[in-house]
């Protein structure tokens, strides 16, 4: 039934190199499994036999990755919501990005691809995780496949302590109470939300993402993950650690604690720009936090910051939060996948330092970060991504390889933003190109985006030949996603 919603499937063979890859993957997991047993009684043995190990001297990693933050609401990307100080300080200290992409111009997917560092649509993600209803309609998986690559558990294996606090939605929430826990993805601790398999009881009074009820109120949530990172880190200071900060700011609803500097009526409308902004003043805060809290901690100069969104923003205020990009939150415009992008890693990224040219996204996470951290991967890990490692150490490089994005699958589970903003369902950026186009051919949309950033002049009747070679592209790379069975539960195929 749901065939009939993307006629493209018929007509284009779904079995690709890319999904033998993906088999091939899956048995390398169970082998994997098994390994870990054997190291693991090896461990246990008694310590008189285990020599004793060197100083492991590689970096932390703290992954921060805010909801729904625009391109431009933070100072050190021109917004001027609020002054964030403490955020224009960490980019001070290290190397901004103007051209970094999310996976997807939404939550669930962007997410998955930051994991297993692969397109979200290989592992059936196209749209935000819900009921197990709007799941099936999107074509969508309930959670992400534990037999799925993880950058947690190749970090793990690799030695470091692996915790994720914060925003998960990869699984679990509503009608989900089948999704894995954090461990089956590498991770060592964890504290979330709702939309996780193991919601924290203190910000998790009713069956819902938040409630007024909550012993650790909407306002407080971000400075709780904050603690929760630096608690984890003050415990492992003699093993290197791997820490995803999630938090669920700057996502809607906006709810700040009484501010005494905000003179307007309280409590405020919770999709406003004025709580937007006192929202946005407390977030900086606690980021303000965690930098003086690594300070303190004395391993501020041994850690790799990175600070990033995982979409575009919703309200956009007339795309005031994106810097004039086109699009939104659910939008494959600009504005809905390009992302603002800090690293910082003193004595290694050249700190105040901006990289205007190269082009990055959240798949390339996964190889760039082990290749800094020293952590292998598996020979045969069916990544998307490139290792991007150099251009985030501070040397610009041009990007040979394309980015594909899909979001809109059909008209039943999709939101999408109204008017211009709405975009094609296919994305795909190639050099100084990005070609926009619905998957049954119609809508195609070209634009240069180096010297039209804002997508505003579609030159696609002027450029045949790069539109020709681009819509290949884009319809290959499309049908080399797995199609979804609903008879398919994700967790039918996998051993653990
Ligand atoms: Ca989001």
């Amino acid at each position: 039934m749901l065939g009939k919603l993307v006629p493209h499937e018929r007509i284009i063979p779904l079995k690709t190199a890319q999904m033998a890859r993906q088999q091939q993957w899956k048995l390398h997991t169970f082998f994997a499994a098994v390994t870990a047993v054997i190291a693991l009684w090896a461990w246990w043995r008694p310590a008189y036999s285990v020599a004793p190990a060197p100083q492991d001297s590689r970096p932390n990693v703290i992954f921060i990755l805010t909801d729904d933050m625009g391109f431009s609401d933070i100072g050190c990307f021109g917004g001027q919501f609020v002054p964030t100080p403490n955020i224009d300080r960490l980019a001070g200290n290290g190397r901004k990005f103007m051209q970094y992409y999310s996976a997807a111009p939404i939550c669930s997917p962007s997410r998955a691809g930051l994991i297993t560092g692969m397109y979200p649509g290989r592992w059936n993600f196209t749209t935000f995780l819900h009921t197990k209803k709007h799941n099936r309609e999107a074509e969508q998986a309930d959670f992400l496949d534990p037999s799925a690559p993880s950058i947690a558990r190749f970090f793990k294996n690799a030695g470091y302590a692996t915790g994720h606090f914060g925003k998960w939605h990869l699984g679990g929430g509503r009608d989900v109470k089948n999704a894995p826990g954090f461990e089956q993805y590498g991770f060592d601790e964890h504290a979330s939300t709702y939309e996780s398999p193991d919601p924290d009881p203190l910000i998790t009074a009713t069956n819902w993402i938040w409630s007024d009820k909550d012993s650790i109120k909407r306002w407080d949530r971000t400075k709780y993950f904050v603690d929760k990172t630096l608690d984890f880190l003050s415990r492992h200071k003699d093993q290197p650690c791997f820490v995803n900060l999630w938090p669920d700011d700057m996502h809607t609803p906006w709810v700040p604690g009484k501010d005494p500097e905000h003179t307007g009526k309280y409590p405020l409308n919770r999709e406003e720009e004025a709580a937007f902004k006192l929202v946005l003043k407390e977030y900086d805060l606690q980021m303000g936090r965690l930098l003086d809290g690594l300070k303190k901690l004395g391993i501020e100069k041994n850690t790799i910051i990175i600070f990033t969104s995982d979409n575009g923003p919703l309200p956009s205020f007339k795309g005031s939060r994106a810097a004039g990009l086109r699009g939104t939150k659910l939008s494959l415009y600009e504005g809905g996948t390009r992302m603002p992008f800090i690293i910082s890693w003193p004595g290694h990224i050249p700190a105040g330092t901006v990289d205007t040219s190269s082009v990055i996204t959240g798949v390339d996470m996964v190889p760039s970060l082990a290749q800094l951290c020293s952590v292998s991967l598996p020979g045969n890990y069916p990544g998307d991504g490139t290792d991007k490692s150099a251009v985030l150490l501070g040397k610009p490089a041009s990007r040979d390889q394309d980015i594909f994005w899909e979001y809109g699958r059909n008209d039943i589970a999709f939101k999408y933003p109204a008017g211009r903003n709405k975009s094609p369902h296919l994305a795909v950026r190639s050099g100084a190109w990005k070609l926009l186009m619905n998957s049954d051919g119609t809508d195609v949309q070209l634009f240069n985006i180096i010297k039209d950033r804002n997508e505003t002049t579609n030159v696609a009747n002027s450029e045949p030949a790069i539109v020709a070679k681009l819509k290949s592209r884009l319809l290959k790379w499309r049908a080399s996603l797995p199609a979804f069975r609903g008879d398919d539960t994700p967790d039918s195929h996998h051993t653990n």
